[in-house]
């Protein structure tokens, strides 16, 4: 059933013209449009050809400025929906009834590069939803990180200076490894919680389904009463949290630089929804003061063991926009946009996007009534005095655009006490008008401690792994050194460890912070209830192989959701063992292992597959086995494997059936998959990454 959005969205299609000739911009009939009028078949074009010029003038002025960040991203409609009334802590209509379906458009981002840079780069990535609730459009514009680098907005064009490509060169397109990030970062201690998050794998999401979002600041609800309650907001993903590996991160740019895109497109596309939980972390306003950090201060997060997240909603996306430019490009997101019921803090932060964000859309959509677009339009009535303007594409009739007014009956007349009007909290404020950061946001160190401290050996060992990437980037030795020295205050042994990569002499002993873990942090408690849900497996054949296992081991991977390939060394079919032929998905030359989460080697009855001879296919399984996804090989296709040599690696012999090691599942005899191995290999899927694999000796 379409939602009042979507009717809303439908009055402004314009589809392509089905009939009727080719037309100038006023409706003057074009015969033809492929040569410019000219003084002579060979003379210079005129003019006044009028065509010529409105054909090339709007292509001129196709482009609008890009996002000064978040400027490459990809959106979707959708719906939120309750679970319950929040009516305790906030007035919000969206958030009352259960049976109330809201319209969404989130818009997810990646930060540092242009438009057209590449998904997989380590970076944040923005999560911004736009909820059309009845009382107006509610902007919860949030990131995948709950902490952000700086503590005052007015450090912000600062932080992205250094972080954008450099003046200079225009250099490195969507990567924060190089000098001035690195050079800003040793220099403000802020950042450094922020910056563990960056190194770690979060900042290298497997897809945009499957990673948290949070809104960063703390807010309030405010429910009828007035009574205000600080409000903390995540988003958790119902596939669990995922990421990618780094040199997996780093070979899909080249192999699909639109590898999240495509992924969301393509998940809505075949009706696999992405599926978000919002969750809301309250704290009493009189509990303020009851934390060792300031709750005001968004380079910190309320750990979830201290404050639990309640689930209150779910958000489902199941729409892709119609048009990329006049609705993902041209969506304005602006978190002073809230509803009654949700308000502010003081967080200084967030007190500088409110009004960031309305400033650069009158830049970047060239006016004020950028709230006319469809995509921005919200489907609550809009009855306003504003008129004139770039772009006003309404006509407004009358003469009354003023309040108060006698000659139109007084209208529109403001809010009555029945008519749900915003009421901004009611708060004391007093204070001298200083510039002084509060010595509440002072304390930098004990939170990049507690993220280190909450993370598993693995994950602990990439954060080192990024840092020496990264710091290896940097040119100046000097910098390279503060930074380590920064790191000293977080923890030593990770200090000496990011040192000895990057060519510094290891840091003075510090004094530590003596912190409490936060296991909600780790991957290892995100990810998911194991479902296999949309993953991509590869099944890679060559002449001869036993389709009986391809068959029966696509379908126990599709009856849970999976999205399955058959890969041959060319496109159209291949001939299995039975000599019947059987289609091809795609040509193994035109994809690689990292744009699948699983692979799967089926047998040849009569001898070891053609597959194992293959360069590309070698290629495939071993690159598949060092970023740790999971691997199945039957009969003979164990063969393949074996090639490849895994130093310790456990592989079924003849006697044996099904053996699964770290995420490598054989089955040795020949013939069809059983029911036992095909579980096993799902088990080994759901578990998305294996960390801890010996090394291949080829
Ligand atoms: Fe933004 N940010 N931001 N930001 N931000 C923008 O607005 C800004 C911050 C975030 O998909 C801009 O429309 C300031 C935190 C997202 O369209 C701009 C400060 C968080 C998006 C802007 C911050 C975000 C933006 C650029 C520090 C997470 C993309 C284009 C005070 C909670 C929205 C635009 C979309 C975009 C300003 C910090 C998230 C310039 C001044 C913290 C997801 O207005």
């Amino acid at each position: 059933m379409a939602d009042k959005k979507q009717e809303q969205r439908e009055r402004f299609y314009a589809d392509d013209p089905s009939d009727g000739p080719l037309t100038t911009d006023q409706g003057v009939p074009v015969d033809h449009t492929d040569d410019s009028l000219q003084a002579g078949e060979r003379g210079p074009t005129l003019m006044e050809d009028f065509h010529f010029r409105e054909k090339i003038t709007r292509f001129d002025h196709e482009r609008i400025p890009e996002r000064v960040v978040h400027a490459r991203g990809s959106g979707a409609y959708g719906y939120f929906q309750p679970y319950r009334s929040c009516a305790e802590f906030t007035r919000a209509a969206f958030l009352q009834d259960p049976d109330v379906k809201t319209p969404v458009f989130v818009r997810f981002s990646t930060v540092q590069g242009p438009r057209g840079s590449a998904d997989t780069v380590r970076d944040v990535r923005g999560f911004a939803t736009k909820f059309y609730t009845s009382e107006g459009n509610y902007d919860l514009v949030g990131n995948n990180f709950p902490v952000f680098f700086i503590q005052d907005g007015i450090k912000f064009p600062d932080f992205v200076h250094a972080v954008k490509m450099e003046p200079h060169n225009e250099m490195p397109t969507g990567a924060s490894a190089h000098d001035t990030l690195w050079d800003f970062v040793s220099l403000q201690p802020e950042t450094l919680h922020t910056i563990m998050w960056l190194m770690s794998d979060r900042a290298i999401p497997r897809s945009y389904r499957m990673m948290q979002g949070f809104g960063v600041h703390t807010f309030r609800f405010v429910n009828a009463q007035g009574k205000g309650t600080f409000v903390k907001f995540h988003w958790k993903p119902k596939l669990g949290v995922h990421s990618l590996v780094w040199d997996e991160a780093q070979e899909t740019m080249g192999r699909d630089p639109d590898f999240n895109r495509r992924d969301l497109w393509d998940c809505i596309e075949a009706g696999d929804y992405p599926e978000y939980e919002l969750g809301v972390q309250l704290v009493p306003e009189e509990d303020e003061h009851s934390f060792d950090f300031d709750l005001l201060d968004a380079t910190k997060i309320i750990p979830e063991e201290q404050v639990p997240v309640r689930p209150i909603g779910r958000m489902v996306l199941n729409r892709n926009p119609d048009n990329f430019f006049a609705e993902t490009e041209q969506v304005a997101f602006h978190t002073a946009n809230v509803v009654p019921g949700i308000d502010f803090t003081n967080d200084p932060l967030l007190q500088a996007r409110n009004f960031s964000y309305l400033d650069t859309q009158l830049l970047r959509l060239g006016g004020p009534n950028f709230a006319q677009i469809p995509v921005n339009q919200p489907v609550a009535p809009v009855r306003t005095n504003q008129r004139d303007g770039f772009h006003q594409s309404k006509i407004h009739r009358g003469t009354t655009s003023y309040t108060k007014n006698s000659l139109a009956g007084g209208c529109p007349a403001v809010a009555g006490a029945d008519e749900s009007a915003f009421r901004h909290l009611t708060e004391a404020v007093s204070g001298h008008k200083i510039r002084k950061r509060s010595d509440s946001f002072q304390n930098h160190y004990s939170q990049a401690a507690m993220f280190w401290h909450s993370m598993t050996e693995w994950e602990q060992q990439h954060i080192v792994e990024a840092y020496r990437f990264e710091l290896g980037k940097v040119n100046a030795k000097e910098v390279r050194a503060r930074v380590v020295e920064q790191l000293a205050h977080v923890d030593q042994s990770l200090a000496v460890a990011v040192a000895e990569g990057v060519g510094v002499a290891p840091p003075e002993r510090q004094e530590t912070p003596d912190v409490t873990p936060s296991p909600a942090l780790s991957f290892e408690n995100n990810r998911g209830d194991g479902s296999i849900a949309t993953r991509q497996i590869a099944v890679l054949v060559a002449d001869g192989v036993d389709a009986d296992q391809v068959d029966t081991i696509r379908s126990a991977l599709t009856a849970q959701g999976a999205n399955v390939e058959v890969l041959a060394p060319h496109d159209g079919e291949f001939t299995g063992s039975d000599g019947v032929t059987h289609p091809v998905d795609r040509a193994l030359p035109t994809v690689a292992s990292v744009l699948y989460d699983a692979v799967v080697l089926p047998g040849d009855p009569s001898s070891v597959p053609r597959t194992a001879q293959d360069p590309a296919v070698l290629k495939f399984v071993r690159d598949s086995y060092r970023h740790g996804k999971a691997i199945a090989a039957l009969g003979t296709g164990i063969d393949v494997l074996k090639m490849l040599e895994p130093a310790r690696l456990r592989t079924a012999d003849e006697h044996e059936h099904t053996v699964s090691d770290e995420g490598v599942v054989t089955h040795h005899p020949v013939g069809p998959a059983s029911e036992q191995f095909a579980q096993a290999f799902i088990e080994a899927v759901g578990a998305h990454r294996h960390r801890n694999r010996p090394p291949l000796r080829r």
